[in-house]
C-alpha cells in the first residue's frame, strides 16, 4: 500500500562465454581457431523520470534483472550483448544497500539523471584470440564474468522546499489545497494523508515561488516508528523550512503549545538536523473562535514559545484562507535569506566494489613480532583508497573492521605500538 519505501533485488547480466571452435574448410585439414567473444551482460541503470511521483510501480515485482550476454559463435561471431535494464524512479529516490543500510546513490539533482548501479559482466574472449605461433590450436576460451546481484531499498524523500507538519487532522492538506493547485484528500479523521502531496506556491508576481509538501500527520513516538512515523519523517529531511500547523480551536481537546512540543520532540529524536530546521507556526481553525479569543490564544502561544525569540505565530483559517498568504510571504522572505543548497546525499557504498572485493583472498600473519596484512583484496582496496585524505583513512579503518582484520590482529596478540605492514604501508597499531 505504501510506496515511498520498497525493497527489490537487482541483478546485472552475466557476460557470455568465449567460444571454442576451429575453421572447417574444404582441403584445409587443421583450420585455425575461430571461436568468437561472448557478449557483455546488461547493466542495471536507474533513471529519474519527472512523470513519476511514487515508487508504486515497484510493488508488483521483486527482482529486476538485465539480460545476459550470449556465448560467442564459430566463424569469429561475437555473442549478442545482454539488454540493459532501466529502472525509472521519481526524483529524490535514494538507493540504499539493504545489508549495510548505506546509501548507494541519491537520484536527485536533475530530471533525466541516470546512474549505472551494477555493470554487466564482461563477455569472455573466444579462442580465436589465443592463436599464437607456439599454440596453434587452443582448446581454450575465457568464460564470461559473472552477474552481480544485490538487494536494495528504494526510499523516496520528497523534493519540496517547505513542508507542512503537525498532528493528524489539523488541516495540513486543506492548507496545501488552498494555496496551490494540488488536490489532496481532505477529511475529518486521522491519517487521511498517507503520502506527501506536493504543490507549487505561485505568488503571481514573477518572483520565485516554492514547492510546498503536505506531509502525513505525525504523532507521539513517531520517531520510534509509531503511526508509520519513520516513513513520514523521512520526507521532511530534504525540506528547508517547516510550516508547523496546529489546531488553535482545540477541537480534539488538545493544547496547541503541547502539540508543538510533542512534534518537535519527535523531530529531534529522529534526527538533530530535523530539529534545526526553521519553523513558523500556523495557528489554524481560527474561524471557529471569536475575534477576541483568537488574539488571546495566539498571543499566549507566542509568549509560551519564547516571545520574539521563538518561532513566529500566525493566526490562519484554512477554511476561509485567511492569513495563509501572510505565512507564505513570511516563509518566502526567510528562504531568500537562507543558503540555497539543496541537500543531496553522498554515495557511501559501492555495491560493485563490495561484490568484487568479497571474492578476493587476503591473509593476516605474524612474523617476528610484526604483523602482515596482505593479499589481492587488500591491494585492490589500497588501489582506490587515498590514505592521505581523512575520508580515505576512515574508509581504510572501516575496511579493516568490516573484513574482520582487526579481530584477527587481536587474536594474533597485537599490542599497542606494534608494527603492522599493510602491503607496502607500515603502521603502528593503536586501538
Ligand atoms: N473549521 C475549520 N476546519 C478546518 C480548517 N482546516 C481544516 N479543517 C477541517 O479539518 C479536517 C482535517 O483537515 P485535513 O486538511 O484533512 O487535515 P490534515 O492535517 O491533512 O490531516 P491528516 O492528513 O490526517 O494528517 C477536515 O474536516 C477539514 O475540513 C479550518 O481552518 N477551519
Ligand atoms: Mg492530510
Amino acid at each position: 500500500m505504501f510506496s515511498d519505501r520498497v525493497q527489490i533485488n537487482i541483478r546485472s547480466g552475466k557476460g557470455g562465454d568465449g567460444h571454442v571452435s576451429f575453421r572447417r574448410e574444404l582441403y584445409v585439414p587443421n583450420g585455425g581457431p575461430d571461436g568468437g567473444d561472448g557478449g557483455n551482460g546488461g547493466d542495471v541503470i536507474f533513471e529519474v523520470d519527472p512523470g513519476i511521483s511514487t515508487l508504486a510501480d515497484f510493488r508488483h515485482k521483486r527482482t529486476y534483472a538485465a539480460g545476459d550476454g550470449k556465448e560467442g559463435g564459430k566463424q569469429r561471431r561475437h555473442g549478442k550483448s545482454g539488454d540493459d535494464i532501466v529502472l525509472k524512479v521519481p526524483e529524490g529516490t535514494i538507493i540504499r544497500d539493504l545489508e549495510t543500510g548505506k546509501i548507494i546513490a541519491d537520484m536527485s539533482g536533475s530530471p533525466g539523471l541516470r546512474k549505472t548501479i551494477l555493470h554487466g559482466g564482461k563477455g569472455g574472449i573466444g579462442n580465436m584470440h589465443f592463436a599464437t605461433s607456439v599454440m596453434q590450436a587452443p582448446r581454450y576460451a575465457k568464460p564470461g564474468k559473472p552477474a552481480l546481484e544485490r538487494a536494495v531499498v528504494l526510499e523516496l524523500k520528497c523534493m519540496a522546499d517547505v513542508g507542512l507538519i503537525g498532528f493528524p487532522n489539523v488541516g495540513k492538506s486543506t492548507f496545501l489545497s488552498r494555496v496551490t493547485h494540488a488536490q489532496p484528500k481532505i477529511a475529518n479523521y486521522h491519517f487521511t494523508t498517507l503520502h506527501p502531496n506536493l504543490g507549487v506556491v505561485d505568488f503571481g508576481d514573477h518572483q520565485d515561488g516554492f514547492v510546498l509538501a503536505d506531509i502525513p500527520g505525525l504523532i507521539e513516538n513517531a520517531s520510534q516508528g509509531e503511526g508509520l512515523g519513520h516513513r513520514f519523517l523521512q520526507h521532511i529531511e530534504r525540506t528547508r523550512y517547516l510550516i508547523h500547523v496546529v489546531d488553535g480551536a482545540g477541537i480534539e481537546g488538545r493544547d496547541p503549545y503541547d502539540d508543538i512540543c510533542t512534534i518537535n520532540h519527535e523531530l529531534s529524536s529522529y534526527s538533530p538536523q530535523l530539529a534545526e530546521k526553521p519553523q513558523v507556526i500556523a495557528l489554524n481553525k481560527m474561524d471557529l473562535l471569536p475575534e477576541v479569543e483568537r488574539k488571546r490564544v495566539s498571543e499566549e502561544l507566542q509568549e509560551r514559545l519564547g516571545g520574539d525569540a521563538g518561532p513566529r505565530v500566525f493566526c490562519v483559517s484554512c477554511a476561509t484562507s485567511e492569513g495563509l498568504w501572510d505565512v507564505l510571504s513570511y516563509v518566502r522572505g526567510q528562504l531568500a535569506s537562507m543558503q540555497q543548497d539543496r541537500i543531496v546525499y553522498e554515495s557511501e557504498f559501492s555495491p560493485e566494489d563490495e561484490l568484487i572485493r568479497d571474492e578476493l583472498p587476503f591473509t593476516v600473519t605474524r612474523k617476528k613480532g610484526e604483523f602482515y596484512i596482505e593479499g589481492p583484496r587488500i591491494e585492490k582496496m589500497l588501489g582506490y583508497t587515498n590514505l592521505e585524505s581523512e575520508k580515505g583513512f576512515l574508509f581504510f579503518q572501516d575496511f579493516l573492521r568490516d573484513n574482520g582484520i582487526n579481530d584477527e590482529l587481536i587474536r594474533l596478540g597485537v599490542q599497542e605500538g606494534d608494527t603492522v605492514h599493510v602491503c607496502s604501508y607500515d603502521f603502528e597499531y593503536y586501538e
